[in-house]
């Protein structure tokens, strides 16, 4: 380990009560990485429930397991992020990423990848860091690692979806019973605010987003502000300059130093204060079958922060909770299905994935048109075009923190495309794909044309051709928000369990099918806080 990384720290960024909770009853774990990642588990363990993945599902599935009292084991293939680094800073920001950054690449792959049409990526040290992005034929899938999963690295933007939309992607699901219960659950206990709309028509950090908001207003649509899990009065003080600024120093997706409730502060905190949690960091789970003993044999490669395999252990787990995300739990099953170690699993498992109908744009502004030189990194608005039968679309309007002005506008469209692609199995490299292809992301960008050629027309401005290549419009070839892959009710009963596996469930985002018309980890969240409690009172 380099001396950037000293092994060992106190958690010097995470303070408060259920933190310190985190912190000891974790066993070490996230005290110290060096030496609690080989002491929270060892080959032959038998533990009673065992979940992969600490994101959303998982750390849902955390709580309320430790909760009823029974001793959970999370399995996580990314690091504890609670250690500074050489300049003091847990993660580094947008504009200055670094080994921190990636996960296990040597270049940087970051999603606005290029300026003036020249490529902006920049060689990195190859580490365990923050955020994936993970590269399949047809699109680049982003997603976090470590311990809270995309918590760590998402905008924090905390959005309830439309009760008709959600009725119609999950008929089997009781709408009343999540809107009345479990969305409310989710939001409180995730510590979802909302911003002061007075404080933002003065703040100088949204400036991007009152220019944007009044053009798309212009032109007759409608914007709403996003809850967030973002801390709105911290940031609040990050603008008047009384805190060390995170969200306004250019932090998002390579991870936040300050103000964001990310999960290991808030589910996670509390489901280790309980002194039921193990947390296993830097353990990549890599197959699960029945064991003769009962319940599941568990294999897991425990690497080092080069990404290397340094021991392989077996344990035996009498529940197993798949909460390693729409990718994770829907690769996982689809090879565990094809090598014969869960040979019945349904032919559902891997089908039904989609990117939320994600496309990026971003529009060039007139010089009179300001954005500001400050940008907080958590977008507040979004432009509400659902409800246009053509094409609905869900706009964010996105940051671009760049610290000078740039009259730019971003968004990141969430639309209903209806395209869905599947894991499959390749025997010869023992890789799974995804069948997904960039020119399948069509209806999406049909649909946010719909909004801003109507937008541009108005006010006679023009799409940047060169922040997503070369004379490239529209970011069409990622996705933030992958969905599905095990979808509730065709993959899994309708409450994630495996059918013909008693004992195997699915909790995260790999249950939606493909899309939820916003931003996604809110109905992640609640759907998992459902189905838990369903589990708890009925299996366990
Ligand atoms: P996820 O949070 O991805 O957690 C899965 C965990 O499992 C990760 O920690 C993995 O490292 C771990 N894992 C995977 N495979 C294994 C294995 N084999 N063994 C052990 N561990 C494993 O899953 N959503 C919003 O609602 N609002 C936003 O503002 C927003 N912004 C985003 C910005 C970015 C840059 C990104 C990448 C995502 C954003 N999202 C946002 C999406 C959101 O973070 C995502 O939907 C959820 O994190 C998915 O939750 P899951 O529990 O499904």
């Amino acid at each position: 380990m380099s001396s950037r990384h000293p092994a060992v720290s106190r958690r010097s960024l995470l303070k408060g009560g259920a933190v310190t909770a985190l912190a000891t009853a974790a066993g070490g774990t996230l005290l110290s990485r060096a030496t609690a990642a080989s002491a929270a588990l060892s080959s032959g363990d038998h533990v009673p429930a065992l979940i992969v993945g600490s994101g959303y599902g998982g750390a849902v599935t955390a709580l309320r397991l430790t909760q009823a009292g029974i001793a959970t084991t999370v399995v996580e293939m990314g690091m504890a992020w609670n250690t500074p680094g050489a300049d003091g800073k847990v993660f580094a920001n947008m504009l200055s990423p670094d080994h921190r950054s990636y996960w296990l690449r040597t270049e940087t792959d970051q999603p606005l990848g290029y300026f003036l049409g020249s490529s902006v990526n920049k060689a990195v040290e190859r580490y365990t860091g923050v955020l994936d992005a993970e590269k399949f034929a047809g699109i680049r899938v982003y997603q976090g690692r470590g311990v809270g999963g995309g918590s760590l690295v998402n905008g924090g933007m905390a959005v309830v979806p439309k009760r008709d939309y959600f009725q119609e992607i999950l008929p089997s699901v009781d709408a009343a019973a999540m809107y009345g219960t479990y969305f409310p659950r989710a939001n409180s206990t995730l510590g979802v605010n909302t911003y002061d709309a007075a404080w933002f028509e003065t703040a100088d950090c949204y400036q991007y987003a009152r220019t944007a908001r009044q053009q798309a207003q212009a032109s007759g649509f409608t914007t709403t502000f996003v809850p967030s899990v973002y801390d709105l009065d911290y940031m609040k003080r990050e603008q008047a300059g009384t805190v060390t600024r995170s969200a306004l120093d250019g932090e998002v997706i390579y991870g936040n130093n300050h103000g964001k409730k990310s999960l290991d502060k808030t589910y996670l905190a509390a489901a280790a204060a309980t002194g039921r949690l193990t947390v296993a960091t830097l353990h990549v789970v890599t197959a699960v079958e029945p064991a003769a003993a009962g319940g599941y044999t568990v294999t897991i490669d425990q690497i080092d922060t080069t990404g290397a395999t340094v021991a392989t252990k077996t344990v035996r787990a009498d529940r197993v909770f798949f909460a390693a995300g729409s990718v994770g739990t829907s690769k996982l099953l689809v090879k565990m299905r094809a090598l014969g170690k869960l040979p019945n699993l349904p032919d559902a498992v891997g089908q039904g994935w989609g990117n939320n109908g994600n496309v990026m744009v971003a529009r060039a502004l007139h010089l009179w048109d300001l954005t500001g030189a400050l940008q907080s990194g958590m977008p507040a608005l979004g432009i509400d075009n659902w409800n246009d039968p053509a094409g609905p679309v869900f706009a964010e309007i996105a940051p671009m923190p760049a610290g000078l002005e740039l009259w730019i506008s971003l968004y990141l469209a969430i639309t209903k495309n209806p395209n869905r692609a599947s894991f499959v199995h390749d025997s010869s490299t023992g890789k799974v794909d995804l069948t997904w292809q960039t020119a399948m992301n069509q209806p999406a960008i049909d649909a946010a044309k719909r909004v801003f050629d109507k937008i541009n027309s108005a006010e006679v401005t023009t799409y940047r051709t060169d922040l997503f290549g070369a004379n490239k419009i529209w970011g069409d070839d990622l996705t933030y928000h992958p969905l599905g892959g095990c979808v509730l009710g065709k993959a899994t009963d309708n409450y994630g369990r495996l059918p013909g596996y008693p004992g195997l469930y699915v909790m995260d985002g790999s249950l939606i099918p493909g899309n939820t018309g916003v931003n996604p980890f809110v109905t992640i969240t609640a759907l998992a806080e459902r189905n838990i409690e369903k589990i708890i009172t009925t299996d366990l």
